[in-house]
């Protein structure tokens, strides 16, 4: 008995763990680290990154930032009013180590036309220096601090009404290496995302001025990476080659929406969780806080394009909130092999489904420009037709038909408006190759269908016809 309770005593010695190693690691003093010489802090536009610190020693680091009020678009159409740090959305990346004595400068350009100020929220001080920096128009001001907790962390304009501040792209990160760095990784990007309020709707055109009554109620319009509806996709996409280390410094700028961050067809194989120190391994989506971040690390092993969404998932593909990471390089079907068999498998019949449409948008009064209606289609193209049709209208074999290069497409164009709008089902044959599916009805205006199927018919190698909502609406009323 006695000397069950001596092991006892020395197991729960032995659990308790201290050793002033392992203290001084979790509670170190950071704020004594010594800096020697200084230096001009390098800033990046998203989605790049500066230089990693590597193994160089604490320094008084410079950091100028600028402040731009401008309009840019918020998506394809769309403009909006941003106020920036920096002059993109989201701000210019800061890279710093633990023990850096920043000397930061926040200079508001004189064509703004409201005070600004900045609270980092890797600063240990008032407000985060929010009332340091508070700067009028025209002005500049600079305030002092020192790097004392290693992480990744966001920044924000905090000038009241700070929600709208925010709102309207005021928001970055700022990252801060421990000692000797984080370990290094073959690439790094720098993706946030944020929601915008607009007067009008998703997709409605020309300068769309913030909405406070929507902010407030947090009915977002736009949840987007990197300020803009397509800001990742396309040809603006990520990439990467197969066998490389991957690294996204990832940021949530809100103001109210949390992020379910997931990338489409890759685990997280680390995420630094919230940012900070604690390590997971093996996630499949991080959860990232409005005011938040988190580093993923991952590493692509096959080729394919892959999709960071917010799984949160109407976001993606109805508010914008998808971007692509594009890797290319040698197939490893010991990985992923890609089709092997397929058959069709309908368990609900072959009933064609509707999402009833919500209230009819207003017509336009001048027709849209046949290259308005590529720029808008292909908008709608990303948002409705892609993931069935693939990125370059390829289709997928025994699975859905090509859309380039398509002789069903090109051969007759009301067919074509009628599987778009009322849906497709049976057999048809495109390209010689038999098809048996169901394509859903397509929930979209006249001005929407006519500018997706003017897009494809002006892509990829197809005859360029030009639909007009009048040959659409035709279609539909002959129902
Ligand atoms: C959920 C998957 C899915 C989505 C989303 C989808 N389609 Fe389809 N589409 C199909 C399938 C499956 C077929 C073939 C149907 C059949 O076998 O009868 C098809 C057929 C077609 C065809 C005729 C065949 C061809 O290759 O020319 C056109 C045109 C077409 N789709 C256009 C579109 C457009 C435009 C959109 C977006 C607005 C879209 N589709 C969205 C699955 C989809
Ligand atoms: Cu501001």
């Amino acid at each position: 008995m006695q000397t069950k309770i001596a092991f006892l005593l020395v197991l729960l010695l032995s659990g308790c763990n201290y050793s002033p190693d392992k203290n001084t690691k979790s509670h170190p003093r950071n704020d004594l680290i010594k800096t020697e010489g200084e230096m001009v802090a390098e800033l990046t536009a998203p989605p790049n990154v500066p230089a990693p610190v590597g193994n160089r020693p604490a320094k008084k680091l410079k950091v100028e930032l600028e402040i731009v009020e401008r309009e840019s678009e918020l998506s394809d159409g769309v403009k909006y009013i941003f106020w920036t740090f920096g002059g993109s959305v989201p701000g210019s990346f800061i890279r710093g180590r633990v023990g850096d004595e920043v000397e930061f400068t926040l200079e508001n350009h004189p064509d703004n036309k409201l005070p600004h100020n900045i609270d980092l929220h890797a600063v240990t001080g008032q407000g985060g220096g929010a009332e340091a920096s508070f700067v009028a128009p025209g002005h500049k001001k600079t305030f002092t601090f020192k790097l004392i907790n290693p992480g990744l962390y966001v920044y924000h304009c905090a000038t009241a009404p700070v929600g709208m501040h925010i709102a309207n792209g005021m928001y970055g990160l700022i990252l801060v290496e421990p000692e000797g760095g984080l370990p290094p990784v073959d690439r790094e990007y720098y993706v946030m995302q944020g929601d915008f309020y607009t007067k009008g709707n998703y997709g409605d055109p020309g300068l769309q001025p913030f909405d406070m009554q929507k902010a407030i109620a947090e009915h977002a319009d736009y949840v987007v990476f990197n300020g803009k509806v397509g800001a990742l996709t396309g040809d603006k996409a990520l990439t990467a080659k197969v066998g490389e280390t991957v690294r996204l410094f990832v940021g949530n700028g809100g103001p109210n929406i949390v992020s379910s961050f997931h990338v489409i067809g890759e685990v997280f194989d680390k995420v630094y969780v919230e940012g900070g120190d604690l390590i997971n391994e093996n996630i499949q989506t991080t959860l990232i806080p409005a005011g938040g971040a988190a580093i993923v690390d991952f590493r692509v092993e096959v080729p394919s394009t892959l999709i960071l969404v917010d799984h949160s998932i109407f976001r993606a593909f109805n508010k914008g909130a998808l971007g692509m990471l594009k890797v290319s390089g040698d197939r490893n079907d010991k990985v992923f092999s890609g089709e092997v068999l397929s058959g069709i498998y309908r368990p609900e019949g072959n009933v064609i489904q509707e999402i009833s449409p919500s209230e009819p948008k207003p017509v336009r009064a001048v027709a849209l420009s046949k290259a308005e209606k590529i720029k808008l289609g292909q908008q709608i193209y990303d948002r409705s037709c892609f993931a069935c049709h693939q990125p370059d209208g390829q289709g997928l074999p025994n699975a859905f038909p090509p859309l380039a290069k398509a002789d069903y497409l090109n051969e007759d164009v009301d067919r074509a408006i009628a599987a778009v709008i009322r849906g497709l089902s049976g057999e048809i044959t495109v390209n010689g190759k038999k098809y048996h599916s169901v394509m859903p009805a397509q929930v979209l205006t006249d001005e929407e269908t006519a500018s997706v199927l003017t897009y494809i018919y002006n892509s990829w190698g197809n005859n360029g016809t030009e639909v007009t909502p009048e040959m659409v609406s035709k279609i539909r009323n002959s129902k």
